[in-house]
């Protein structure tokens, strides 16, 4: 496949940006080779400068679950246009979504909109230390929540150890109220939790991680984070930026039958436009200013783009999108597991609904420490073998991919058939 034009501009963007990318994951450092800059999407497939078609399993990290450019979204967006982009007030569209929030996920009650994921996470954990007047914060290692000071830490201290920085510029004193634990291990999170006792104020996870790749909750590990918080009077968040309205209306805690105290949301509920949420229990979202003593404020929050773009997405799911999404899901693992059995490959194909990561690993991967063990220059061989057959994944072993309803049968079909053709020229 030729890609001059890419070439050039990465060429010139490696000048001009950090990396020549606006986010790191867009390089392609983990499997190597130029980054294909896209020029126009349509459906469930993108076009890159050079002309050449990928069918796309990236949808923008997540947002695009009606595939890019639905024309539905973009004449919503057109006729908010003509009216303003915003105005910094109290808009009727920032109720609409609330509510739309509000009735899709029970346990949010309140919900203050913000611009990203990060901003999320950041609103929901400070009112959680508002709130509880608490100040551990206890996350996972290999889940993502933004790039926040206070939670880029190296994977893996235990109770005791302060959380150490793992991103230079990121300080001691800004990571050490930040304890990293093993997702998957509950009787170690237990005892972590009940050591930490009063000085915890919120234990914050991906309730199904998606950013070590897809890895799915050991039968009872989500109920004893729910338990034990419940226990010492720590709050529990849902960090449900990539599986808020992917998975399920009410999100993946929908799913499993768990309500957290707080919960993040993003991608989806912004149609493709910057977007962020947090939301939670009535009596801790009231601290938030200018209701409480919490500050956190944004001068694009809840934008009548943002939001029109995000009401049309979410109110055109319903319970037959999420059908056949799972309908999609299910062809295309029976369709690998069947490769993988023919080809004698060992490697894990992942997936919850649209969700899915195929590891280079002979183990299943229930953790973080499991995912290290993958292949990821065996996963670069793949990924580029996909990419030359029109096939773009997530140029990462450690990142999910998404099917859209843009995707058909078809699609998924033609997906297989480079699978197979890619992995039998495997090394
Ligand atoms: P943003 O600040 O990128 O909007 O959201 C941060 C975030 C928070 N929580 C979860 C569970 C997330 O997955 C993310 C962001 N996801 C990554 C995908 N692995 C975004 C891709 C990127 O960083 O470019």
């Amino acid at each position: 496949m030729s890609t001059p034009i890419s070439t050039l501009l990465f060429a010139e963007a490696q000048t001009l940006l950090p990396g020549g990318v606006n986010s790191p994951v867009r390089a392609f450092n983990s499997v190597g080779g130029t980054p294909r800059f896209i020029s126009h999407g349509q459906g469930a497939y993108f076009w890159d400068e050079d002309g050449n078609r990928y069918l796309d399993y990236v949808g923008s990290w997540g947002p695009l679950i009606h595939g890019h450019a639905p024309a539905f979204v973009h004449d919503a967006v057109r006729a908010q246009l003509d009216k303003g982009t915003s105005y910094g007030a109290p808009t009727r569209l920032e109720v609409e979504m609330a509510r739309a929030v509000i009735e899709a996920v029970p346990s949010i009650e309140m919900v203050r909109m913000v611009n990203s994921g990060t901003e999320a996470v950041m609103g929901a954990l400070r009112v959680a230390r508002g709130f509880t007047g608490r100040r551990k914060i206890i996350k996972f290692a290999g889940c993502y929540h933004g790039h926040a000071d206070g939670l880029l830490v190296q994977a893996g201290s235990g109770a005791l150890t302060l959380g150490i920085p793992d991103s230079a510029g990121v300080t001691p004193a800004q990571t050490q109220d930040t304890i990293s634990a093993n997702y998957n291990d509950i009787e170690g999170t237990r005892a972590l939790i009940r050591e930490l006792g009063h000085e915890l104020a919120c234990v914050a996870v991906e309730p199904l991680p998606a950013n070590m790749g897809l890895v799915k909750p050991k039968a009872g590990f989500l109920e004893m984070l729910r338990e034990e918080t419940e226990q010492t009077g720590a709050l529990l968040l849902f960090d449900e930026v990539m599986t808020g309205f992917r998975l399920a209306k009410g999100g993946f805690q929908e799913v499993v039958g768990i309500t957290p105290d707080l919960t993040t949301l993003g991608k989806i509920i912004g149609g493709g436009f910057p977007v962020g949420a947090y939301g939670g229990r009535r009596d801790i979202m009231s601290c938030v200013a200018p209701a409480g003593p919490v500050y956190q404020a944004g001068t694009l929050s809840g934008n009548p783009i943002a939001m029109t773009a995000g009401l049309v997405t979410i109110n055109a799911l319903n319970a037959d999108s999420y059908a056949r999404l799972e309908a999609l899901g299910a062809r295309l693992e029976k369709g690998f597991e069947r490769i993988l059995s023919d080809l004698r490959i060992e490697a894990q194909f992942q997936r919850w609904g649209s969700m899915w990561t195929l590891f280079f690993n002979p183990n299943p991967v229930e953790s973080f420490a499991d995912a290290k063990q993958s292949d990821t220059k065996k996963f670069g061989q793949f990924f580029h073998a996909m990419l030359e057959r029109g096939v773009y994944l997530p140029p990462a072993q450690f990142e999910a991919a998404f099917l859209s309803l843009a995707h058909t049968e078809d699609e998924v079909d033609m997906t297989l058939q480079a699978a197979r053709e890619s992995l039998e020229t495997l090394t």
